[in-house]
């Protein structure tokens, strides 16, 4: 398998959809309006994690692309809950992807106490002359959740996987204390929208 070949037309998804994505946080910065998407990363599946995934879940390599879902990956991170639901309904809303399949893990927290939606799409590129539908993996989540994701991903890799009782006990009181957080955040989301567009009307003075 040349991996070159099969990965670069994922890399592609990943560059376009990141710039589309940022794309329409500019737009709600430019009409003075909140932008529902703070910022914007993504990735291509390292090799070796896909070789991985791909023994765990006991695929042939010739499923890996409809069952493998997240070779490409990218995540939207917003600074309230309700920016999560604006996220996905602007993406039901978009005709250049489809949606396929839809995994609240908000409402339904997986037992690590992990919290984001996650949302698959079917996206066309154009590699040469042909055009070519790719899974992507699109995960949507607060601040405070991806805080967590980054510690417990960190932790994780420490610890093989396998992280001391102790430690996921703590972890799942701190994944609620995120949501907590995020809750918080939500009672005075008016305040601080305020406060922010004040904020960046005073930048855009300065760059006019
Ligand atoms: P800018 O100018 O900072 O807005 P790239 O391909 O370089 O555009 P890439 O490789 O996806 O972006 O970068 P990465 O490391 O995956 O994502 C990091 C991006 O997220 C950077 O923006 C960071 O500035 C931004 N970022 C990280 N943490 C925060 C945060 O807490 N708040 C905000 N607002 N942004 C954050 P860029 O893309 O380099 O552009
Ligand atoms: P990466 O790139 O290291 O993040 P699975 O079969 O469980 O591997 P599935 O069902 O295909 O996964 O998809 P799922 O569970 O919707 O999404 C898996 C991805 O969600 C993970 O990717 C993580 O990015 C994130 N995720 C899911 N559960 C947790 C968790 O408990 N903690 C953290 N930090 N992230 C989680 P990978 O494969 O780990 O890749």
């Amino acid at each position: 398998m040349d991996w070159n070949v099969f990965l670069n037309p994922y890399k592609q998804a990943v560059e376009e959809l990141k710039i589309k994505l940022k794309g329409v946080r500019e737009q709600c910065l430019i009409e003075n309006k909140h932008s529902p998407i703070e910022f914007v990363t993504g990735r291509v599946k390292p090799i070796a994690s896909i070789i991985d995934k791909t023994k765990r879940k006991n695929l042939s390599l010739e499923d890996i692309e409809t069952e493998i879902q997240d070779i490409a990956g990218i995540r939207v991170m917003c600074q309230f809950v309700d920016d999560i639901y604006a996220v996905i309904h602007l993406l039901e809303k978009r005709k250049d992807l489809k949606i396929v399949e839809e995994r609240d893990y908000i409402t339904h927290k997986k037992p690590s106490g992990y919290r984001s939606f996650h949302v698959v799409v079917s996206y066309p590129v154009q590699i040469g002359e042909t055009e070519k539908n790719l899974l992507v993996e699109i995960q949507i989540r607060t601040l405070a959740m991806n805080f967590w994701a980054t510690i417990e991903h960190s932790l994780n890799y420490k610890y093989s996987g396998a992280i001391p009782k102790k430690i996921e006990n703590r972890l799942q009181r701190a994944a609620e204390a995120a949501f907590r957080l995020d809750e918080e955040m939500s009672l005075i989301k008016g305040e601080i929208q305020e406060a922010q567009k004040i904020f960046e009307q005073k930048e855009q003075r300065k760059l006019t």
